[in-house]
Parts: structure tokens; C-alpha cells; sequence
């Protein structure tokens, strides 16, 4: 057992009064270990991968030429690269009612000089944002990623996506594989595991999201568009820009010197589908007047939260991560980082019919959570709503720009824009789902000490919920009461006594481990005592990898404790919890009352600055899954742990494929022979 930042957990403690104080100022000093440093490791992996490159070009090259997958049964589709303003516009003749496919993906990872600034891009096929993934419900997809970088591993994560039965190919190094060394190629393949509406895929390496490596992945349900009555589909890829290399900006946060304080870098501008919204670069959404339009918007930004309204239009929301909402009218949507949002575009009677008319879409960085100032930040980004009667597919001759204003239309009534104004604020934590998936029942409703304590569950009644999960799903009269078991843990950012940022959960700040303890791979290849992990409980492994370990078939309510004077979007991997409540202070279940009836179940969801959350799971999806902090330096700085859900009882996880063994092999034999560690 390492000391996992014992300091930490008693500065959380005293933090921790009834309420929150409200002090501001530097955070506390911890008296306790420095993290190893982080740039001899990543000397020695460099070292490692100079010494591979020539069998791993070899190799790659083999592999790229006979890379010819065999045509499986049902049909197998090559998809097609497609021009970069086209890939946003959801084809209109995607077949909803097509049988299952095995849809073929075919990345090139690699690294391009973004021109006039000093800095690369990460692209997947030579560009960012990547390649779109337009997928049935039933499909399956493969995705065949090369790393051409020089001298990174890569790995690429499916956001949101719950990949029953392969949890390795849930691209998270150092815990369900180890990265793509440069030359290799991994072979991702998965299903949805009846999941669908709008998310995205991204590196989860480094910072490699954050210089690019993202793009949208979108499910259709056969019958989402009979059922929401839209006629175009559109995608709004939104996200943060630094115009200074991430891998910079992390050093200076992690590793600030001892004399100047570097929180948070502050991004310089928002982008829209890679568009920067100035002169001759802006993002447009054309569509036929008198047809309505959803817009899928995600934030695949790294750290601010974006408020997105399109002026003279309301917003009707219809979809959040996934999930189906009862309908909600807003006049604008903010997207913390991770989160997913779809809008319908409902024609509006005062756009004059036949002429062409257009309309500014507003992206707006949200600076609340802004710790300096950004002198240089562009606090605005532009994107054009176009109604036209020409092709949708071409652009309009010299269209004029538009010189609409944000509010309501100037045409409307007074009456109008008094409604308008009178539209609730945007709040993620009233939405409620438009389907009824409830959560499944406690038996018991939870007690004051449990804020406090795991509770230990019943086992026997465990192990019925474990063998009626499927009844839980499909039907909720047949629901039987089972036990909770309640998991706290507190979030905190705090300042080491060598003055560097750190993100703790429950006292330990999460480094990518040493690859063969990468928890995944290191349990279903057996070479550590990991495999003890299923036996209940949590525990601190080396590197300060906190795994919670939970039997399958469990209901496990989390209560999450935010002492941070910010909030933060936080992201559990393999499931979409259900949202039972969060509020300001401490939670105290006797005052408080949980949601449990029709509560929204999501995958990234705001946990309020000095506050808290109680979130909710049933463990049927077995494998290690993160639970972090998405914004990407909160991360890196260690907001992390992982809940490990054994195999249902009798049965063991899938063995890893072969080709991630393969390439934890590479980087283990680098890490013994360069790295004690
Ligand atoms: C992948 O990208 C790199 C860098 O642009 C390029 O050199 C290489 O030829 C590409 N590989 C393939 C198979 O397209
Ligand atoms: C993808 O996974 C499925 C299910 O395990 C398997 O049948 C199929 O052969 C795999 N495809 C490839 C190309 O490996
Ligand atoms: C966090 O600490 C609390 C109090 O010690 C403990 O009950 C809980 O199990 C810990 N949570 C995790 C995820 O380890
Ligand atoms: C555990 O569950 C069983 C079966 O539902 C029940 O009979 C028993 O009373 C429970 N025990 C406790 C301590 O809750
Ligand atoms: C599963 O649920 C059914 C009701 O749907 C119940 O009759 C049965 O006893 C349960 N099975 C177990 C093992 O508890
Ligand atoms: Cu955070």
C-alpha cells in the first residue's frame, strides 16, 4: 500500500464541514511524496520506440498492404472518406431499415504543423475533426487505427459507449490496453449493445484530444426520425482551441515552478466543425425552408463549457447523451465538456418563404470556471443557419452573411418575445428522459452514516438482482428489492508541496501505471495480483490507481463530494448512470430527497463547485471502467479511478486479443529494460 496522500484526505476532511467555506485563495500545501516524474518516463518510452522503429515500420508495412478483412457475413461496408463540410450534413439516404452491416473503418493517426502557429494537429486520414462513424443500432463496427505519429503511442476511446463484452477495446491506456505503439495497428470492434443517438470518439493518450485527435460517432434507432419528425440531420462538432501545443500547456500546469502559479490553461477560441468562425471560415447548415432540422451538438472540447443559440430560433431539446427527453423549449444549451445535446430547428412562420434568409448560430465560451484571464480570447465563434431553395449540397453564389442579432426575430410580436424571454434557463439537471427506464429499486433508502461508508451489501440478495438483471431491464413491475451498495468519494484539486497542480479522488491522483499493472490487461493476462480485485472493496494499487470492485448484478449508488470551487463534468465509462440528485454543501440523506421515479441517465453530468451528486448504477456491464473528471487537465492531473464489475457469477472476462498483448509486450519490454519502475 503506497501512502496514498494521506495529507490530502485529512485537508478534504477539514474542508469538509457541514458547509463549505467559502475562502478562496492558493489551496493547501500537501506535505507528502512528489509523483515521479513524468519526463523520464516518457524519455524511456521515446528511447524504447526509436529502438522498435525498424521492425514495427516492417511490420506495419506487411500489415497495411495485406489488410484485406474478408467480407463477413451480414454485409460489410468500406466506408468512404467524405469531404469535410458534406461529413456534417448527415446523408439523407442512410438507411435507417438497412439489415446489420459490418461497417469498415480504415484510421491513419498521425501528426500535421497547424500553419502559422507552432503547433501540430493530431489527424485521423489528414484531418480534425476526424472521420464521422454513421451507424444502425444492430451494427457492428471495426475500426482498423495506424499510428504514424513518430514517437507517441495513441489509443482512441468510444465516449459513451458501453461495448458489452469487450471492454479492451474501450482504448484507455494504461487500463483496458496499452497504446498503439508508432507502426502498429489495432483493430477496434465492437457493437452498441442497443445504444444510440449522438457521441463521439476521441484520443485518451495524453493530450492527444486536445490537438485533434476527435470526431463524431452517431446510432440511429430505426425509428428516430418517424418518431421526432425532422427532415435534416446535421452534426455541430464544438470545441475549445489553444493555439499552444497541449503537451506544453500540461507541463507548465503540472509542473509549474515554484514561483509562479499556472492553474488551468484558458483555451483562446471556440471552433465549429473545425471552422473558426471568422472572414471566409464559417461553418453553414443549409436547409429547405418549412423543414425542420436536428442539430446533434457535442462539446469535444478539452475544458470550457460552450452555451450554443441560433438567433431567432428556438431550441427544442430532444436528446442528451443518449437518452431520449421528454421535449424541452430553451433558448440556448450549454454543453459542458463531454456532453451531447440534439435540437430540433422547428420552421419558424417569420422566415420569409422562397428567398434566401440566414441566421447566426452562437457559440459561446462559458469563462465561469476560468481561473485567469485570457487577453487573447476570442469569446465568440459564429456558424451560419441558411435557408436556401438552391442544392442543399452547394454553396450558394456569393450568399450575403447573415446580419441577424441574438434574441428573439425582430418581426415578432411583443406578445412572441415576451415568451420568448419567459422560456426557462437551461438547467442538465431538470431534463427528464422521454422513455421510462426507471431506476432499478432499493430496498432500503439510504441512511445518514452511509454518506460516509460503504455499505455492505447483501449478498444473497446480490445474487438474485445478478441472475434477474435481464427482468430488471425489460420489466418493472418484475423488479425485485435488492440492496444498495453506496460508494463515496470526494474530488479535489490541491497543490503538492512542490507547488503542482493535482486533481485527488479520495486522496490519490491517478498516473498512467506502468503498463503490465495497466488494470485490464494485467488481470485477464494474469501476470499481477490484480486478479484479486473482484473480492469486494476498494483499494490503492501502485501508481495511486484506486479500484473499487463491485459484483455484477449490484445496484451502487456513488455519492460524489465536489470540494472544488468549480464544477466538473464527470464521466463514468460502460454505463450511463441515472441521476438521482446533487445540491450545494454536503450531502445529508435525511434532508435530502432523491429522484428515483423518472430520473435523467447519462454518461457526463455536471457534479456542482462545493457540492455534491448521488448518481446510480446496476453493475451488468462487466470489465474496469474509469470514473474521471473530463476536463482533460484535471485528468492528466490525476481525477481518476476505475470501478472493476466481475464477470457475472461462473463466468470469466474475455481473454484479451491478441494483437493488445502483442502490443503491451512492446511496451513492457521497454519499461523493464529503461524504467525500473
Ligand atoms: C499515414 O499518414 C502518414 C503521415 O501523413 C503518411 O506518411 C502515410 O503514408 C499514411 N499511411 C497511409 C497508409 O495512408
Ligand atoms: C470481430 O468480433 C467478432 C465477435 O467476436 C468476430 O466474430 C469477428 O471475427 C471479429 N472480426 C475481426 C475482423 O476480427
Ligand atoms: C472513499 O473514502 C470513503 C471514506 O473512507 C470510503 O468509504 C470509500 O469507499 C472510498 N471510495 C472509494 C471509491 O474508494
Ligand atoms: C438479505 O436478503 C435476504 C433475501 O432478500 C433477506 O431475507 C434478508 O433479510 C436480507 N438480510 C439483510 C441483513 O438485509
Ligand atoms: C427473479 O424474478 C422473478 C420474478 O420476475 C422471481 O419469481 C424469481 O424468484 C427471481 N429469481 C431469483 C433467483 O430470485
Ligand atoms: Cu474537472
Amino acid at each position: 500500500m503506497p501512502e496514498a496522500w494521506p495529507d490530502a484526505e485529512a485537508d478534504e476532511n477539514a474542508l469538509l464541514m457541514d458547509t463549505f467555506p467559502v475562502a478562496d485563495g492558493p489551496n493547501v500545501l500537501l506535505a507528502s511524496r512528489a509523483p515521479p516524474s513524468l519526463r523520464k518516463r516518457v524519455s524511456a518510452i521515446c528511447v524504447l520506440i526509436l529502438l522498435l522503429m525498424p521492425f514495427a515500420f516492417m511490420l506495419w508495412l506487411a500489415l497495411w498492404v495485406n489488410e484485406s478483412p474478408t467480407p463477413e457475413h451480414p454485409a460489410v461496408v468500406q466506408e468512404d472518406v467524405v469531404a469535410a463540410q458534406d461529413m456534417f450534413a448527415l446523408d439523407p439516404k442512410f438507411d435507417l431499415g438497412a439489415g446489420q452491416h459490418t461497417r469498415v473503418y480504415r484510421w491513419n493517426v498521425s501528426s500535421v504543423p497547424v500553419s502559422g502557429e507552432d503547433r501540430n494537429h493530431i489527424v485521423v486520414n489528414g484531418r480534425s475533426p476526424g472521420p464521422l462513424i454513421e451507424a444502425n443500432v444492430h451494427d457492428r463496427i471495426l475500426v482498423y487505427v495506424t499510428n504514424s505519429l513518430v514517437s507517441e503511442g495513441t489509443s482512441i476511446h468510444w465516449h459513451g459507449l458501453p461495448l458489452p463484452l469487450t471492454p479492451f477495446y474501450d482504448g484507455t491506456p494504461g487500463i483496458a490496453q496499452c497504446p498503439i505503439p508508432p507502426g502498429q495497428t489495432l483493430l477496434y470492434n465492437f457493437t452498441f449493445g442497443g445504444w444510440t443517438g449522438t457521441t463521439w470518439w476521441h484520443g485518451h493518450m495524453d493530450m492527444q484530444h486536445t490537438d485533434g485527435l476527435f470526431g463524431p460517432l452517431i446510432v440511429h434507432a430505426p425509428d428516430e426520425v418517424a418518431s421526432q419528425k425532422y427532415d435534416t440531420d446535421h452534426v455541430l462538432t464544438l470545441h475549445d482551441v489553444y493555439h499552444t501545443s497541449a503537451m506544453t500547456l500540461l507541463d507548465d500546469y503540472l509542473n509549474s515552478n515554484p514561483t509562479e502559479t499556472v492553474p488551468e490553461p484558458v483555451p483562446d477560441r471556440a471552433a465549429i466543425n473545425g471552422a473558426l468562425g471568422r472572414e471566409g471560415e464559417y461553418f453553414e447548415v443549409r436547409v429547405r425552408h418549412g423543414t425542420t432540422t436536428r442539430l446533434r451538438l457535442l462539446n469535444a472540447g478539452t475544458f470550457a463549457p460552450l452555451r450554443v443559440s441560433v438567433d431567432a430560433h428556438v431550441l427544442t431539446l430532444i436528446e442528451a447523451d443518449g437518452t431520449p427527453l421528454s421535449p424541452v423549449r430553451v433558448r440556448d444549451v450549454l454543453l459542458q465538456p463531454a456532453q451531447r445535446y440534439s435540437v430540433l430547428i422547428i420552421p419558424d412562420p417569420l422566415v420569409r418563404q422562397g428567398g434566401d434568409e440566414a441566421f447566426w448560430i452562437r457559440v459561446r465560451v462559458v469563462e465561469d470556471g476560468f481561473a485567469h484571464d485570457n487577453p487573447r480570447l476570442q469569446r465568440e465563434t459564429l456558424a451560419i443557419l441558411r435557408y436556401t431553395s438552391s442544392p442543399l449540397t452547394n454553396t450558394p453564389p456569393n450568399a450575403p452573411l447573415p446580419t441577424s442579432a441574438s434574441g428573439p426575430h425582430p418581426d415578432t410580436s411583443k406578445a412572441e418575445v415576451n415568451s420568448w424571454y419567459a422560456l426557462p434557463q437551461f438547467d442538465e439537471w431538470v431534463l427528464r428522459p422521454g422513455d421510462d427506464v426507471p431506476p432499478p429499486a432499493a430496498a432500503r433508502e439510504l441512511s445518514s452514516s452511509d454518506a460516509n461508508t460503504a455499505v455492505e451489501a447483501n449478498t444473497t440478495a446480490e445474487r438474485d438482482a445478478a441472475q434477474n438483471t435481464t427482468a430488471i431491464h425489460s420489466d418493472n413491475s418484475a423488479r425485485s428489492p435488492v440492496s444498495v451498495y453506496t460508494l463515496p468519494f470526494t474530488f479535489s484539486i490541491q497543490r503538492t508541496n512542490e507547488r503542482n497542480w493535482r486533481s485527488f479522488i479520495n486522496g490519490t491522483a491517478w498516473e498512467v501505471p506502468p503498463l503490465r499493472e495497466a488494470a485490464l490487461v494485467a488481470d485477464t493476462a494474469g501476470v499481477s495480483g490484480l486478479d484479486a480485485v473482484f473480492n469486494e472493496g476498494t483499494k490503492v494499487w501502485p501508481g495511486d490507481q484506486l479500484i473499487a470492485s463491485l459484483r455484477y448484478g449490484q445496484i451502487v449508488d456513488f455519492v460524489i463530494t465536489n470540494l472544488d470551487d468549480g464544477d466538473h463534468p464527470f464521466h463514468l465509462h460502460g454505463y450511463a448512470p441515472w441521476l438521482l440528485g446533487k445540491g450545494r454543501g454536503r450531502f445529508k440523506p435525511a434532508k435530502e430527497s432523491l429522484n428515483t421515479q423518472n430520473p435523467m441517465r447519462r454518461d457526463t453530468f455536471t457534479v456542482p463547485k462545493r457540492g455534491w451528486a448521488v448518481v446510480r448504477i446496476l453493475t451488468d456491464n462487466s470489465g474496469y471502467w474509469p470514473f474521471h473528471c473530463h476536463i482533460a487537465w484535471h485528468m492528466a492531473g490525476g481525477g481518476l479511478f476505475q470501478i472493476a464489475v466481475s464477470p457475472p457469477p461462473g463466468q470469466a472476462l474475455s481473454p484479451l486479443p491478441e494483437d493488445i498483448v502483442a502490443q503491451c509486450a512492446m511496451w513492457d519490454s521497454a519499461n523493464s529494460r529503461n524504467d525500473s519502475r
